[in-house]
């Protein structure tokens, strides 16, 4: 006998009838046909003549009702109005859209969601805060730039670089991008410069690097910049940087060296590190792979197929997840650790933190990709994907004490052994998948209306809105408004004194512990990810609140006046003791997110474009 679930929609009020879509020709031949007042009018003159001249006053408001219209190309917004609003150009009259698609009835929202969706007078307010972000991200890269310039990262406090990542000039590609969507022509055409004239030198003649993080950052920072540079649509050159092939010309010297991690290893499983100068891998010490890094590889590596012609990339990507898939696992959770010798996972550690998170992610994701042609061959993914998340529900999804904040802990010794409620920030990545593989990219709202949401569907939606919720507490319950790189949460089983995030005030103080060694932040963006995944999902608006709300604490404790932003070491005491490193992903990610959270939903929509765990977006087949 399986225990009750922790955690469900079956715990949750649910009006099934709130889901059910209603025509508004079914709506006004309803109420006509079952109401008393129908029957007591229709039979009057009177009430017929009102009835005819309700139904014309309605047509006159839905035609006469005024719609917003953001010139978008390659999903950047090009041009935002000075009005209130950002307008949509979406080439049809009132009259067309009129008579391509009747107006609707909104959806009917519980009493608690009523309210919370997108209301349009108050969006210029976020303009603002979208134009912050946008100094934060130029106050970063020029820190990177006078200090760094050419290194992988910033060290903002000692004004010098470092090479942690292999030496390719990380921070460049993995900001280039961010640079692209917020128009920033001057740091694109700094960081495309660079790239031009020495990325290709670096990766011909530099060592060692890991597989994962070189094709997420950089290879999937190429390849981004190559589609936001309209390389697809065959542009010669952009206005700012080289020419887009630049991008995709060293994208494919960059993955041809990668590929040896493939093609080296005696099973699907590819090593762990590639010696870039003579394409060749091993196996990370001790011999394992992590999960998670093996299985974050093919959404770039499928894209540069796309666009390369060349199917060697996609393909070799693609076998490691058909074999995950014949790997046994504990309701669709994986071990976090996979041997390339023998193609088998290690051990029984269960977690969709460190080493496990983004296996999920891409399962997803890499479905999604596909665009309308997720045909048999991708299935598999959605089917492992849905399992995979009715066992998170079941195994690793439990309610704190006092408060009942829903967290995701983690099963160290395998589904028999004991719950751990333990929860990385890193694990804060999944509201936003969730949210995701619930609508594929459209809104909540919309998704409804056409009743597209299956049960599983609405777990997983509702899962990941209260577990923003704890991401986001996660930041506010310390003294300095951010997160702990690893939080606790108090069970029936575990609770330690003297251990809270400092901030005596917060409602979840006694829920939320947090041990010594794990008060860093690192910029991460996984909160902020999630968060801009669930406003553009349910248009509600506490989640730019929220988010808001972290970018001011990352501008009061994290920013280095002479340039930069830098981690912390203690995010539970002020002021915070600072580290001395600037994350490539502040400006690949958290800062991009941040923006977008703020933008208008038509720049890089959701339907159209799927991003990278490293927040590079690629277009999904068939839509842009
Ligand atoms: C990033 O490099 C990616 O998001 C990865 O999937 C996880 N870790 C960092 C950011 O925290």
């Amino acid at each position: 006998m399986s225990k009750p679930l922790p955690y469900s929609m079956k715990d949750v009020h649910y009006d099934n009838a709130k889901f059910r879509h209603r025509s508004f020709f079914k709506v006004i031949t309803q109420s006509l046909f079952t109401s008393n007042l129908k029957r007591d009018c229709v039979s009057c003159s009177t009430g017929k003549f009102l009835m005819v001249l309700m139904i014309f006053g309605l047509a006159y408001l839905m035609l006469t009702h005024a719609s917003p219209a953001i010139s978008v190309s390659n999903g950047v917004a090009k041009r935002i109005t000075t009005n209130d609003e950002a307008q949509v150009t979406v080439g049809s009259t009132r009259f067309e859209r009129f008579w391509r698609k009747p107006p609707r009835l909104p959806p009917r929202f519980s009493p608690d969601e009523k309210g919370k969706t997108k209301n349009t007078s108050v969006r210029s307010e976020w303009i603002d805060q979208q134009q912050k972000v946008k100094e934060a991200f130029v106050h970063a890269w020029s820190g990177y730039k006078k200090y760094a310039m050419g290194y992988d990262e910033l060290m903002p406090l000692s004004k010098l670089g470092n090479d942690g990542l292999g030496g390719l000039g990380a921070t460049v590609v993995d900001a280039l991008d961010t640079a692209m969507i917020m128009g920033l022509d001057e740091v694109v055409s700094e960081a495309g410069l660079w790239i031009e004239k020495h990325l290709l030198d670096r990766i011909t003649h530099k060592g060692q690097v890991n597989l994962f993080e070189t094709t997420i950052r950089v290879l999937g920072g190429l390849l981004s910049a190559y589609h936001l540079s309209g390389g697809e649509q065959g542009m010669n050159r952009t206005s700012t940087g080289p020419r887009p092939t630049v991008y995709l010309e060293t994208a494919k010297n960059l993955a041809d060296r990668l590929l040896s991690a493939f093609t080296s290893s005696p099973t699907s499983i590819p090593y762990s590190d590639v010696v870039l100068r003579d394409s060749s891998a091993h196996p990370a010490p001790g011999g394992l792979s992590s999960t998670s890094e093996v299985s974050t590889l093919q959404l770039e590596f499928n894209y540069l197929s796309t666009v390369s012609g060349d199917p060697k990339y996609g393909m070799e990507a693609m076998k490691v997840m058909e074999h995950i898939k014949t790997l046994p696992k504990v309701e669709g959770l994986v071990p976090i650790f996979v041997s390339p010798q023998s193609g088998e996972f290690s051990g029984e550690n269960f977690r969709l933190g460190s080493r496990g998170d983004s296996y999920y992610e891409y399962l997803i994701k890499v479905w999604l990709q596909q665009g309308t042609s997720r045909n048999i061959n991708f299935k598999y993914l959605h089917d492992m994907y849905e399992e995979a998340m009715k066992g998170v529900r079941h195994l690793l999804v439990r309610k704190s004490i006092p408060n009942e904040l829903v967290f995701v802990g983690e099963l160290p010794y395998g589904s028999g052994g004991s719950f751990s409620p333990k929860m990385d920030h890193l694990v804060c990545f999944l509201p936003g998948t969730l949210a995701l593989g619930a609508t594929k990219g459209i809104t909540k709202e919309k998704a409804m209306k056409d009743n597209l949401l299956t049960f599983e569907d609405l777990e997983n939606l509702k899962l990941a809105e209260d577990l923003a919720k704890t991401c986001f507490e996660m930041y506010s319950v310390t003294s300095s408004g951010l997160a702990p790189e690893i939080a606790y949460f108090h069970t029936e089983e575990y609770y330690e004194g003297g251990l809270d995030g400092g901030n005596k005030s917060s409602e979840y103080v006694n829920d939320i512990i947090i041990k010594h060694l794990d008060r860093h932040n690192l910029l991460r963006p996984e909160t902020v990810e999630s968060l801009f995944v669930l406003y553009r999902i349910t248009g509600d608006q506490k989640y730019r609140e929220w988010g808001w709300q972290i970018f001011e604490a990352f501008e009061k404790y994290t920013k280095v006046d002479s340039g930069g932003y830098t981690s912390l070491d203690d995010v539970t005491v002020l002021p915070p003791l600072r580290r001395d490193k600037m994350e490539t992903f502040f400006l690949g990610e958290t800062l991009k997110y941040l923006y977008l959270l703020f933008a208008d939903s038509s720049v890089i929509p959701l339907d159209k474009f799927v991003f990278n765990t490293e927040a590079h977006p690629f277009p999904i087949k068939g839509t842009v």
